[in-house]
Parts: structure tokens; C-alpha cells; sequence
């Protein structure tokens, strides 16, 4: 143990009570001795290139070359995305491409999404299907003795000694994977390996999960590795909870996703370029990533953002839609203590005319942390308090951890037991860590029979009267006196019966985890569309539900880092998420609660909760002044909620994002890359939190076209950049020219949100009315307004040649002309 880890050791055992404490110092040794006996030894390695090409096989797509040292496997799906594999690697076994393949959804449905300027695409389930090769994509010669395939989207050429570079239709390289680097242990086991990548001069990195220095990723190196930072982080702190080999890279050339499925530990180390002014001396930029082993494999989006998250989404299956009161406001509190307070709370919200939709019970709720239980003192009616919360509108969400007390004789273990579900070590002994219980053990959720086990476990939480899950814990984190908080890197897991250790599941543990709830709900509950989200994930985590921030520090910059988790993520694939708002550990200002509060209130997922020795974090807690906005900020977000549930809906179908950056639909205007302070919320809006003590006002880059301020109804024109007024009231909202918004109405019935388009052109927009919170998949709306004399006219889009919407409709903007 160095001083560092004893430090670590100390303070560990200060913050978790003196009997957790040793048995924190127990566990690290038992990890300790676990890793010394169960891993092989680091010996000697020998190190590989490809080497010159030999000859090539041709195939579906694409086909192999071989290289003296190794082959490398192409394929170009019909959709346009690029696979490429390395020593034999083919798209499967994987866990974010799992799911995907068997039974499509017959009510899964691509949907176009003209709205950004993707055009039709041919017509496949978006968690359907196993990518299609492109039957036109052929292997031939180029020049050099490299080999290319010329596909409609993209080309992929492939050098002598193994670079690969990925170009659009138009020749523009996009990016140049050099021939990869591989160290073998001389005796065998897992090679690491390393790739270099070069991207355009002028390009962006964002993606790689959930990172709080985003959305565009400054450079350095970036861990990717789940992990619990251990305390409440701030920007910069690095690597979190949900890491993904994910790169989404936007430059002139245009914009492309590339996707290293290997789920090991790794690191990817980033440069931007830098352009030569005009001498024609650029330096590209550089991605360099290097893993512990797993297969060397990758695939490759080209197009416009919106083509290219189509295609992820089609890849890693459609995001999970969330019921529609998951779209309203939540509030939660780690420590409510017990049922009483909870109804306290509840009954503030009414009185204060607050919306509410959710309430989520902590770690607290349950007989001394175990889960899948219920503290009988502290909550001795639960089914009657969810009765009535339901009564009242208000649903009930449950915190759900992986670890399973210890002790036999508790029902959950015993029937893991029975069903040997938890992990074991090398020997053969189950892996015992600590969590909240104590001593617990973990279930293996990489095995399918033990996932079903888990799955059904959800019904002692419906009986409960719960109504949503938020997963916890999941990176998996263990806590720890030294050394790393989470499993033995040697434990076993099943992968699906593959076989393999912690080093490989560690990062798929959480994804399998939410699997496993998914699933279970889905067969308990069949009726309903299960709400779900979970604090570590992978690559196609968004199948089973969403995310949160974690434990956000309170303070300004944790109020920014939000807004860049946030949209990282959903350039991942990961859609509905939101922060803790007003931080998880700390006392916010009024003003920075208030901020956090406005921010959130334009999020997907809307959620104020706290840790149990944090402030409070009800709105009439801060004074009247906070109370007042803080309502408005509700109002309007209930008023949104149909705009919401169309934004999920379009998730759900095109793989977009609710929030998005604000280059999304202009990816060559190149100061909107750099932008982080304001969001695009789906086409319409463009907000710009106040993300700054004491400002009043604030600067907004605004893309091309006419947007109007929808406080005051003025309209600015695009591109460039405007100051506006944002008062403690209200953070500024601009609604883009012509958008047609579901909105709710006074009587809550649906209503049209329209904004003038600009004289000579003509707008539109998307609804999908809620079909329930069950399986129905409404159709989409279309809507057109354009203007008719002096008048703004609306009208729904169809085969029949269109007619008035069925909705009110309410014009502004008009004056402005
Ligand atoms: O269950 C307690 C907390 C929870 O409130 C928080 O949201 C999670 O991120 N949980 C972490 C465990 C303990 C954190 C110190």
C-alpha cells in the first residue's frame, strides 16, 4: 500500500463507519490476493504489425485481405456503415450489437427524419436486423497494391501495410486508421494492442460516454474504464461511470462515428489539428487508442449527424421510450427517512401548485440497504402511499444495486444461491465485496439464466407499487480500503457461455444489468413499457432506458458539467438522461439552485435529488423569488411535454437526440463545434442555460436562419451572435422560424405551437400524439406552415392532400414581417 492508498484507506474508513471500514480493508486484500492468483502473470511479450498484404478473398460487402501477419475483415453494410476486423474479429459476439439480432420488432419502424436533412432511408427496424452487406460493395485493386470498396455512401481503401481510411463519395478522407500494433504474451492469453487514427485538420472529438470536460473533448487521454469516482466529481474528473469506445467526430469533410467494440480497459488519447494557414502545412488531428486486449474491430458511420446516429441506432438497437410521466418533473432525496416525509414533500408540491410527476425512494427505503426490501418501520404501508401517489398523478421510482447481502437465510440470496448467480473467483470461491449491506455478493448478469433470475425479482418492487428503477452501484463499484472500488479483475463471468473475467465484463456488467430488469419487467408487466435508468452502461445501454448524471459536485461547474454529460451521452446513443439538480453533495445558492433548475427543466430527464447530508432541494426551500421561477420553469415543462414525447418518439425512430449540440444540423459552420453553453431541444428550440453567477444577460450563437426569442417574440437572424436577456425569472428560449410545436394546452388537450417562418419560406414540424404508456406506436403527424397573404396558415401533411390540424392552433411571430 502506497501513502496515497493509505490516505484513500483512511478517509474510506472515516466516511463509512468503523465496522464497514475494516471490512473495506478485508475486501481489498481478498481482491488483492484474488487478482495474484487468478490472473496470469505479466511475462514477456512479443510484438506484431500486420506486415505486407499477400492476397485478398473477396466476400459479401467486402471480403478479407490477408497480410503476412494477420487478416483483416471488411464489410460495407447496406446502410453505409463500415465493419473492419482484424486476426479474424467479425462483428459478433457483441455486447452492444446484442439484441439486436433475433426476433425483430415488428412495430419498430425507420422513420425518415427530413428534418435535419437526412434523406429516405430504405426501410429497416431499427432493433431489427443484423446489418445487411452491401451487395454492390466489391473488393478490387487500388493503387500501390492497397485494395479498396467502393460502396454508394463511402469508400474504404486499404493500404499495403494495413491502413485503413474511410472517404466519402466526394474523395474526402475522413479518417485513416494506421495499421494497428499488437503484444502478445509469450505464453499465451490476451493481446493489447494499439491504433493510431488520423482525422481532418479543422476536426472535433466528442462522445467516448459520459465526460464532464465535453461536450467537445479537449485533448488528453480518457480512460475507459466504469468507474465510481467515489465522491461527488467536477469537470475534469475522469473516467465515470458510463465510458464507451464511442467517437463521434465532426470536421469539414463532413461527419463520421467510429466505434471500437472491444469492452476492456483502454485509454484514448486525443489530439485536435491544427491548420496550417493556408501553407498547405496542416497536422491532422490524432486519435490513439490502446486496450488490454479484446478483439481489434471497428465500425464507421459516415454522413450528417443525423444519418450517422441513425445508423448507430440501427447498429446498437433503438432507445427504450420512456412512459410519458417519465417525461415530467421527478424528485428524489437520498434520506427522505420515512413515509412521512415523503408525504410532506408531496403535499409542499401540491400546495405550492408544483407539478410532479415522480417521486424516487433511496437506498434508505430499504431493511438495511438490501435489495428488493422494504424498511417495515420507516415505510410500513408502501403499497397504500403508492396508491395514493398515484391518485394524485405522481408515480414511484426505486433505487435497484447489484449487491446481494451475504448472509443465508435472506430470500433474495438464498434463491441466487440455489441459482449459483454470483460471480466466483478463479478457485472457485463467490467474490465477496462491500456495499451499502455490508458483505454482498454479485450476480453475474452476463449469464442469461441468472439475468432471468434478476428479471423476476422486479415483482416484489411492482408489488411494492413502484413504478420505475434506477440503478445503482452498477459500474460494478465494491468499496474498497485500496486500491480500485469495484471486482477482482479475475473474476469469473459466464459471456454468454463464451467464458472470461472481470477484465472483459467489468464494462458490459451495468449493460447486462439493465438487461436483466428490461427484460424481467417486460414479461411482469407486459402492458407497460418499462421505465428505466441506470448509472453505468455501455454501448447500447439506450435498449433498456436512460441515465443520470451521478454524483454532480454542487457548484457552478458542476451545473455545467450537466448540460456536457448530457450531451455527450446522447452523441453515444444514449438519449434521455439529466443531472441531480442542484448537485448531489452540497448547499446551492438560490441563484445556482435556480439555474441547475431552469437547465433541467429542458433536459429528458427532469430530477432533483440530493445526497443524505446535502441541503434541501425543494423549490419553496430558497425563498419566494426561487419558488416563483422554479414554477414557471415546471409550468413550461409540463406545458412541453407533448414536444417531449415527440422527441422520444423520434428517438426511438431515428437514433436523434432530444438534446443536441448546436452544429447538429450544420456541422460545416465551424464556431458552432466549439459551442457549449446552449442546446438545440429536437428542431424547434434552442436553449441557453445561464451556466455563470450573477449574469443577467448572456451572449448566444444562434445557426443560420431566423429564431425568435419566445419570452419577448423577437426575432434575431442567423448565423451570429446576439446578447439577450436572461433575468432570474427565465434563462433564454428560442424557437426556430416556422416550427410547429405540440404543446400542452390549459384543459391539457394537444395544441399547435406555431412560429411565423420567414417571408418566402415555408416550415413545419413533427408530432406524435401519446398512444399510453403501453406498446402502441402512434403514427407521426406531419405538419406544414406557410404563409397565405397575411397569414400564417397550418396544415397536417397527407397522402389526401392535406387539411386543418385537429388541434388548436396558436401563430406567433407574425408581426415581424
Ligand atoms: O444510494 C445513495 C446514492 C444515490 O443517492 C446517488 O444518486 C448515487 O449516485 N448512491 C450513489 C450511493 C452512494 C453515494 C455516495
Amino acid at each position: 500500500m502506497n501513502g496515497r492508498d493509505l490516505v484513500r484507506s483512511v478517509k474510506a474508513v472515516a466516511s463509512v463507519g468503523a465496522a464497514q471500514g475494516v471490512r473495506t480493508v478485508r475486501a481489498a486484500w481478498r481482491r488483492r490476493r484474488a487478482d495474484a492468483t487468478g490472473l496470469p502473470a505479466r511475462g514477456a511479450e512479443r510484438a506484431r504489425v500486420p506486415g505486407p498484404v499477400e492476397d485478398v478473398e473477396p466476400g459479401p460487402g467486402g471480403g478479407v485481405v490477408r497480410f503476412s501477419r494477420s487478416e483483416l475483415r471488411i464489410l460495407v453494410a447496406v446502410n453505409g456503415a463500415v465493419f473492419w476486423g482484424w486476426d479474424g474479429a467479425g462483428p459478433e459476439p457483441s455486447y452492444a450489437l446484442a439484441g439486436r439480432c433475433p426476433e425483430p420488432d415488428p412495430r419498430a419502424v425507420l422513420e425518415p427524419d427530413n428534418w435535419d436533412g437526412a434523406g429516405p432511408e430504405p426501410s429497416y427496424a431499427l432493433a431489427g436486423r443484423c446489418p445487411e452487406p452491401d451487395p454492390r460493395a466489391v473488393l478490387e485493386p487500388d493503387k500501390d497494391g492497397g485494395w479498396r470498396v467502393v460502396a454508394e455512401r463511402v469508400t474504404v481503401v486499404v493500404s499495403r501495410h494495413g491502413a485503413v481510411e474511410v472517404r466519402t463519395p466526394g474523395g474526402v478522407t475522413l479518417r485513416r486508421d494506421l495499421p494497428p500494433r499488437w503484444w502478445e504474451p509469450v505464453g499465451g492469453g490476451p493481446a493489447r494492442w494499439m491504433q493510431r487514427s488520423e482525422v481532418g485538420a479543422d476536426a472535433r472529438f466528442f462522445g467516448l460516454g459520459g465526460r464532464t470536460s465535453g461536450p467537445r473533448l479537449p485533448d488528453g487521454t480518457y480512460r475507459l474504464w466504469n468507474s465510481d469516482p467515489g465522491r461527488a466529481f467536477t469537470p475534469g474528473d475522469d473516467p465515470l461511470y458510463i465510458t464507451m469506445p464511442v467517437q463521434l467526430v465532426v470536421s469539414d469533410g463532413g461527419t463520421h462515428l467510429a466505434f471500437h467494440d472491444s469492452s476492456w480497459d483502454g485509454t484514448v488519447t486525443l489530439h485536435e489539428g491544427e491548420e496550417g494557414a493556408g501553407s498547405g502545412h496542416d497536422r491532422a488531428g490524432t486519435s490513439e487508442l490502446r486496450m488490454d486486449g479484446g478483439p481489434l474491430r471497428c465500425w464507421v458511420m459516415v454522413g450528417t449527424p443525423a444519418r450517422v446516429l441513425l445508423a448507430w441506432a440501427s447498429l446498437t438497437g433503438a432507445p427504450a421510450l420512456p412512459p410519458a410521466w417519465a417525461l415530467g418533473h421527478h424528485h428524489a432525496r437520498w434520506g427522505f427517512g420515512g413515509e412521512q416525509e415523503v408525504r410532506r414533500i408531496v403535499a409542499g408540491y401540491l400546495e405550492h401548485r408544483l407539478p410532479l410527476d415522480a417521486v424516487h425512494l433511496d437506498i434508505d427505503h430499504l431493511d438495511a440497504h438490501q435489495v428488493f426490501t422494504v424498511d417495515q418501520d420507516r415505510f410500513p404501508k408502501l403499497p397504500v402511499l403508492a396508491e395514493e401517489l398515484r391518485r394524485e398523478g405522481i408515480r414511484l421510482v426505486s433505487i435497484v444495486g447489484p449487491g446481494v447481502k451475504a448472509l443465508p437465510g435472506r430470500a433474495v440470496y438464498d434463491s441466487g444461491a440455489a441459482e449459483d448467480a454470483f460471480v466466483r473467483d478463479a478457485s472457485g470461491v463467490v467474490v465477496e465485496g462491500v456495499v451499502w449491506p455490508g458483505e454482498v455478493v454479485f450476480p453475474d448478469f452476463t449469464h442469461a439464466r441468472v439475468r432471468a433470475w434478476w428479471g423476476a425479482l422486479y415483482e416484489e418492487r411492482l408489488t411494492q407499487g413502484f413504478s420505475g428503477f434506477w440503478h445503482d452501484m452498477n459500474e460494478p463499484t465494491s468499496f474498497t480500503a485500496f486500491g480500485e472500488s469495484t471486482l477482482p479483475r479475475s473474476t469469473r463471468h459466464s459471456l454468454e457461455g463464451r467464458g472470461g473475467d472481470h477484465r472483459e465484463a467489468h464494462n458490459v456488467y451495468a449493460l447486462c444489468m439493465a438487461r436483466a430488469g428490461f427484460e424481467g419487467l417486460r414479461k411482469l408487466a407486459p402492458e407497460e413499457r418499462p421505465f428505466l435508468f441506470s448509472r453505468s452502461g455501455w454501448a447500447g445501454m439506450q435498449r433498456y432506458g436512460g441515465t443520470w448524471s451521478g454524483d454532480v459536485a454542487t457548484g457552478w461547474p458542476g451545473l455545467r458539467a450537466s448540460l456536457a454529460l448530457v450531451m455527450g451521452l446522447g452523441l453515444c446513443g444514449v438519449p434521455y438522461s439529466g443531472p441531480d439538480i442542484g448537485g448531489f453533495d452540497g448547499d446551492p445558492s438560490p441563484e445556482l439552485y435556480l439555474r441547475w433548475f431552469q437547465l433541467g427543466a429542458y433536459l429528458p430527464l427532469f430530477r432533483t435529488h440530493a445526497s443524505l447530508r446535502a441541503g434541501r432541494r425543494e423549490p419553496w426551500e430558497f425563498g419566494g423569488d426561487v419558488l416563483e421561477h422554479a414554477r414557471v420553469a415546471l409550468v413550461e415543462r409540463r406545458r412541453l411535454l407533448p414536444y417531449f414525447l415527440t422527441l422520444a418518439h423520434l428517438a426511438r425512430r431515428t437514433g436523434a437526440p432530444y438534446v443536441r449540440p448546436l452544429w447538429w444540423a450544420a456541422p460545416e459552420e465551424r464556431v458552432l463545434r466549439d459551442c457549449e453553453d446552449a442546446f438545440l431541444l429536437g428542431d424547434s428550440l434552442l436553449v441557453a442555460p445561464v451556466l455563470e453567477p450573477g449574469a443577467v444577460r448572456r451572449a448566444v450563437r444562434l445557426p443560420r436562419g431566423r429564431w425568435y426569442d419566445v419570452a419577448t417574440g423577437q426575432a434575431y437572424e442567423g448565423p451570429g451572435q446576439v446578447l439577450v436577456d436572461a433575468p432570474l425569472s427565465r434563462i433564454p428560449v428560442f424557437a426556430r422560424a416556422g416550427a410547429v410545436l405540440p404543446v400542452r394546452g390549459e384543459d391539457g388537450g394537444l395544441e399547435l405551437d406555431v412560429w411565423a417562418p420567414a417571408r418566402g419560406r415555408t416550415g413545419g414540424g413533427l408530432v406524435v400524439p401519446d398512444g399510453g404508456d403501453g406498446w402502441d406506436e402512434p403514427e407521426i403527424e406531419r405538419y406544414t406552415a406557410r404563409w397565405r397573404g397575411s397569414r400564417v396558415v397550418v396544415e397536417r401533411a397527407g397522402e389526401d392532400g392535406g387539411g386543418a390540424p385537429p388541434y388548436p392552433v396558436r401563430v406567433r411571430g407574425t408581426e415581424e414581417t
